[in-house]
């Protein structure tokens, strides 16, 4: 299928949600980096770090975007870059938020392990895919293990158990706060991985594998915005 640069074709919700979700990422780090200057001194780096979060995806929604209305196609690689880089970064998030009740760099290291894990397998489920459940179930299975982990972490482990002992309430319920979005923003992930060609849900339901990155682009608006609106509520909060 290939595509006009310069339209949008009325049924194709996945162009549509490449050319928002670009905008939004922008406009989001605009105004992350705009409020630094509206919260405390130990607070800005949180901000700059949401702010970046998003530049980042915005960046590579400029060039997913053009490589999906020149090809049709899905543009793994740049998708796996741009998650390589920014989710490492919402790890950071969560060191940052619990550091003051005595997070150490080992929790950021062992979460960072974690979502390098869930990527890598990730990446070769989707880019070395031969279109059979196999190979997708297998990597599909291997990455789950890595999410786990992180929402283990997020809900009973380090995080949360940090979280618990800080004297803020805004901490404590900012950070549970982001444990649902690790819980219910990231499944969504899942779900796009497994409309590929031979995952469970193209195999099972028909859903189409040109839909995977519909449900990327969703996901992606709604964690890495709504994750950094959080930190944002908590820094304001917190700077009071
Ligand atoms: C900003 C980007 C984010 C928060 C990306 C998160 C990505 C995931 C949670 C991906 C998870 C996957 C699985 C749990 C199994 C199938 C393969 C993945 C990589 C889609």
């Amino acid at each position: 299928m290939l595509l006009n640069i310069l339209t949008i074709p009325k049924d194709d919700p996945v162009a549509f949600t490449f050319f928002t979700g670009y905008m939004a990422m922008l406009a989001a780090s605009v105004f992350f980096f705009f409020e630094r200057g509206s919260v405390d001194k130990k607070w800005k780096l949180s901000l700059l770090i949401s702010g970046l979060i998003t530049g980042i995806a915005a960046v590579h929604y400029f060039y997913m975007r053009d490589y999906y209305m020149a090809t049709g196609d899905n543009p793994t690689a740049l998708r796996y870059i741009d998650w390589t880089l920014t989710v490492p970064l919402m790890c950071v998030e969560f060191y940052l938020l619990t550091k003051a009740a005595g997070a150490k760099k080992s929790l950021l290291w062992k979460l960072i392990i974690a979502s390098a894990w869930m990527l890598v397998a990730g990446y070769i489920g989707e880019a070395f895919s031969d279109g059979s459940t196999g190979h997708s179930v297998q990597w599909g299975v291997i990455s789950t293990i890595g999410y786990i982990y992180i929402l283990y972490t997020a809900w009973f482990g380090e995080v949360a158990q940090l979280a618990e002992k800080s004297n803020s309430s805004a901490v404590k319920n900012g950070v549970r706060i982001l444990a649902w979005f690790v819980l219910v923003g990231w499944s969504i992930y899942p779900i796009g991985y497994m409309c590929m060609d031979g995952g469970w849900l193209n195999t099972a339901f028909g859903w189409e594998s040109s839909n995977v990155d519909l449900w990327y682009n969703i996901a992606d608006a709604i964690n890495k915005i709504g994750f950094g609106l959080v930190v944002y509520s908590i820094a304001i909060k917190e700077s009071k």
